[in-house]
């Protein structure tokens, strides 16, 4: 452990990962649920025409020679057209739960400041649109009673409030401006959760302007409130900056919040990236696009397999994988996302053991995939099949678990031979696992490898 060098007010509070149940549930989601969704989906990416390459929910920062000259009020002005009639909270929730989602975590407030749920602290919300009704409470009600936690991601940024500032404020005025606008976040921060109770969680994003990092008292001590209103409030380090502006570890090199979120549509490369730490992964299944874009015609398009994939390479590491949704402008998750989901969920289900509750296995990784691990079980999914049918597995001699049994899928048992490769120095000894001869190799496959238990 660290010593803390840099004497800081505003730093870190903790030192090690939390212990308690909230968080143990929380490590053993393994796969969520994100939810982008707001006006944003109205455009889906397009104006007038014009295709917009960034990502659909930043549509309305765009001021190309194209856009009209009132754009953002054009753009501010697309909740009065916000009626999303096929929305079925129930129906999203059924489906993310097929998937095998543990957890979702929806856009309450995107940094387009339109807020899903009827703010009292302003008028650009859900109640003055066609739609009118809370959606947010739609959301939280039918993912819980499919038994999925809910977290709620909310937008620092808010390019609709009149107080909002990105550089640090300059002028009195402004000064007074970014007051008001602190109030306001806090007003709705506890308006949230005193709102939706069952929320288990804050998803913080849009902190990274120079005006917020500057927050640091501020935010800390708006923190400690909220954590406070709800025990067991999970916080990610994406929120607030040390008192010199480091964000997500401070000055000192400790993590602030209760799981890094700083892996955005990336994975680490290695456990030692990550080892000691809780983290979350975010992705997208096109490219980057989070806000329904109706154009996926010119991308890749991320397919079940690379998900299941990227799921493994999450739990395998102790993170866990959060796969992105962004429903269309009148409520509907696209075809393409369901089948997604839908195979994703499959495959989730037949091999769940190695996922749900599964952690790191202490052993290198092996080439023909992920290791996960529980107990006296070590898994092992296969994405990358030998051309001989044989896994050749090198265990450390020292590693305390011995494999004595392999079993593939359900209960067949397959023959596992050790071998004492003699090579001069060598600190493994080999394990052979003959896969059988109709092994279907096209899609990947869970080996469970018993283990003695450890002395
Ligand atoms: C942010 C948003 O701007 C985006 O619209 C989406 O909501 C996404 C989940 O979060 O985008 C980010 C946030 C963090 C990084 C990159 C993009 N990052 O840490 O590299």
């Amino acid at each position: 452990p660290a010593i803390d060098t840099i004497p800081l007010k505003y730093g870190s509070h903790r030192t090690g990962n939390r212990t308690d149940s909230v968080m143990q549930r929380w490590r053993s989601y393994a796969l969520g649920q994100f939810i982008h969704w707001g006006v944003y989906a109205i455009p889906g990416g397009h104006w007038e025409d014009k295709s917009y390459n960034g990502a659909a929910e930043w549509i309305r920062s765009w001021s190309g020679n194209t856009a009209p000259n009132d754009w953002k009020n054009t753009y501010d002005n697309l909740y009065k057209q916000f009626n999303p009639t096929d929305f079925n909270a129930a129906k999203w929730a059924k489906q993310a739960k097929n998937m095998g989602a543990k957890y979702v975590i929806f856009t309450t407030k995107h940094h387009d400041g339109f807020c899903m749920w009827p703010s009292k602290y302003t008028d650009y919300t859900i109640k003055n649109t066609p739609y009118k009704k809370d959606i947010v409470k739609q959301v939280v009600d039918a993912y819980n009673a499919e038994g999925v936690d809910v977290y709620l991601y909310f937008s620092i940024i808010d390019w609709n409030h009149k107080g909002y500032r990105s550089g640090v404020p300059k002028t009195p005025a402004d000064s007074v401006a970014y007051e008001d606008f602190k109030k306001f976040t806090r007003n709705q921060l506890i308006e949230l959760l005193t709102k939706y109770p069952t929320a288990k969680g804050l998803w913080f994003d849009g902190t990274w302007d120079a005006a917020w990092v500057k927050q640091s008292k501020f935010a800390d001590d708006l923190e400690k409130e909220l954590r406070k209103l709800r025990p067991g409030l999970i916080i990610g380090s994406r929120f607030r900056a040390d008192e010199y502006g480091k964000r997500h570890f401070d000055s000192n090199g400790k993590m602030m919040g209760d799981y890094e979120q700083g892996w955005e549509r990336k994975l680490p490369a290695s456990i030692d990236v990550v080892k000691g730490r809780d983290w979350d992964c975010v992705m997208t299944i096109p490219p980057n696009q989070w806000g329904y874009n109706s154009d996926w015609k010119s991308s890749y398009i991320k397919t079940a397999n690379d998900l299941t994939n990227m799921l493994l390479h999450a739990v395998s590491m102790n993170g866990n994988l959060v796969v992105n949704f962004g429903p269309d402008g009148k409520g509907n998750i696209r075809t393409e996302e369901g089948q997604t989901a839908e195979k994703l969920g499959e495959w989730v289900k037949q091999n769940s053991e190695a996922i749900y509750g599964a952690r790191y296995s202490g052993l290198p990784k092996p080439e023909y995939g992920y290791y996960t691990k529980k107990d006296n079980k070590l898994y092992l999914t296969v994405f990358n099949s030998p051309v001989n049918h044989i896994l050749r597995l090198p265990i450390p001699r020292s590693y305390a678990q011995k494999p004595i049994k392999a079993i593939l899928g359900n209960q067949q048992s397959l023959p596992l031979v050790v071998t004492d490769m003699g090579m001069s120095g060598d600190a493994n000894l080999y394990y052979d696992i003959t896969l059988p001869e109709g092994q279907n190799l096209n899609q990947p496959f869970v080996i469970t490898i018993e283990l003695n238990q450890s002395k």
